[in-house]
């Protein structure tokens, strides 16, 4: 062990605040991701959480995976719940109350319930400026319910809504932009992530929850299930996201876009897409559109961090 300069196991703690023995379908990245993203953190966390695979395989009561204190919500009062918590303990702690000063509070649901359903709390709640942070899982479709199509599911992915067959290509809309959406609201940090890479999404997490007033982090999660795609490859599917830049890996700090894995040069997306059966009926002039569409959007970011970064070093 000693010639190894870095060993892995001793850069992260021990301690989980998500226990193993959850309902979990085999591989599932969306169970990984919330791992990582609840070890970055203490234990003195407020777990808010949306209806969705996360929660059902993770509160089967008499059980739970949840070493933090966790309320459930519905899709449509996530943020709002989150929002409550934090305002009702900054006013106890006004009246006298004895609360613990770092009390945090931690908003958590699927694509389905952030990008559609929640989405309208989740804005007033950024609006409002709520010192907390929200984390969106996003397996890009209704996957508990059975793998329903949300506005978060890619171009060309078939789903039980959204069927591909002789006239259909199956999800005929682009994936709506939630990291955007969330920026649009000036709020100090909002970060893209994954858990292929593990080490980016704890830290961005660990800052999300540090920052004061809101923070949105946006995971994308491998759903071998929903994808169909086989379960020993959620992480290599996790980082094909980023290194094809279907999913790039940025952070929006007080508007100054960073890239947080530049890719200089992008693989081609087919390397992403051939792995997953719900993309298996795509052509080729189909798979040339997303890769038009692919790098038309990273190059959006890329212009967006260089502008950052000038006005920044204008500020600075
Ligand atoms: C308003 C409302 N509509 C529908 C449902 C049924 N429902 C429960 S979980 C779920 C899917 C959740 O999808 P998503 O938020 O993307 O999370 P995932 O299950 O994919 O993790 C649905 C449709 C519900 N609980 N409430
Ligand atoms: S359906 Fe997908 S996201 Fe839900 S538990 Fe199974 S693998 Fe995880």
């Amino acid at each position: 062990m000693e010639k190894y300069a870095i060993y892995v196991p001793r850069l992260v703690k021990k301690e989980e605040n998500f226990a193993p023995g959850h309902r979990a379908c085999i591989g599932c990245g969306e169970a990984l991701a919330i791992r990582q993203a609840f070890k970055a953190l203490d234990n003195n966390v407020i777990v808010v959480n949306a209806t969705g695979c996360a929660e059902i395989f993770s509160s089967q009561l008499p059980l739970t995976s949840w070493q933090l204190p966790w309320i459930h919500t519905l899709f449509e009062n996530t943020a709002a719940v989150a929002s409550g918590i934090e305002a009702a303990y900054k006013a106890m702690r006004r009246k006298g109350a004895q609360l613990p000063e770092n009390t945090k509070v931690v908003a958590i649901g699927g694509d389905g319930g952030t990008s559609d359903i929640g989405l309208q709390a989740l804005s007033g709640a950024l609006e409002r400026g709520h010192d907390f942070t929200y984390i969106c899982f996003d397996n890009e479709a209704y996957m508990n319910t059975g793998v329903q199509r949300s506005s978060s599911t890619p171009f060309g992915a078939s789903t039980t809504t959204s069927p591909a067959g002789k006239n259909s290509i199956g999800q005929f809309s682009w994936k709506k932009n939630m990291p955007a959406i969330a920026a649009a609201h000036n709020i100090p940090y909002v970060a893209t992530a994954t858990h292929g890479y593990p080490f980016d999404l704890m830290a961005k997490v660990a800052k999300a929850v540090a920052t004061k007033g809101p923070a949105y982090v946006h995971i994308l999660s491998v759903c071998p299930t929903g994808w169909r795609s086989p379960t020993d490859t959620i992480n290599r599917q996790s980082r094909l996201a980023v290194q094809t830049g279907v999913f790039p890996l940025f952070e929006v700090e007080n508007g100054v876009y960073k890239m947080s894995v530049d890719m200089p040069v992008l693989r081609p997306v087919t390397d992403y897409l051939k792995g997953q059966g719900r993309f298996r009926h795509l052509t080729e002039d189909t798979i040339a559109l997303i890769q038009q569409r692919v790098e038309l959007e990273y190059r959006k970011i890329l212009e967006n961090v260089k502008h950052g970064s000038k006005a920044a070093k204008t500020q600075g």
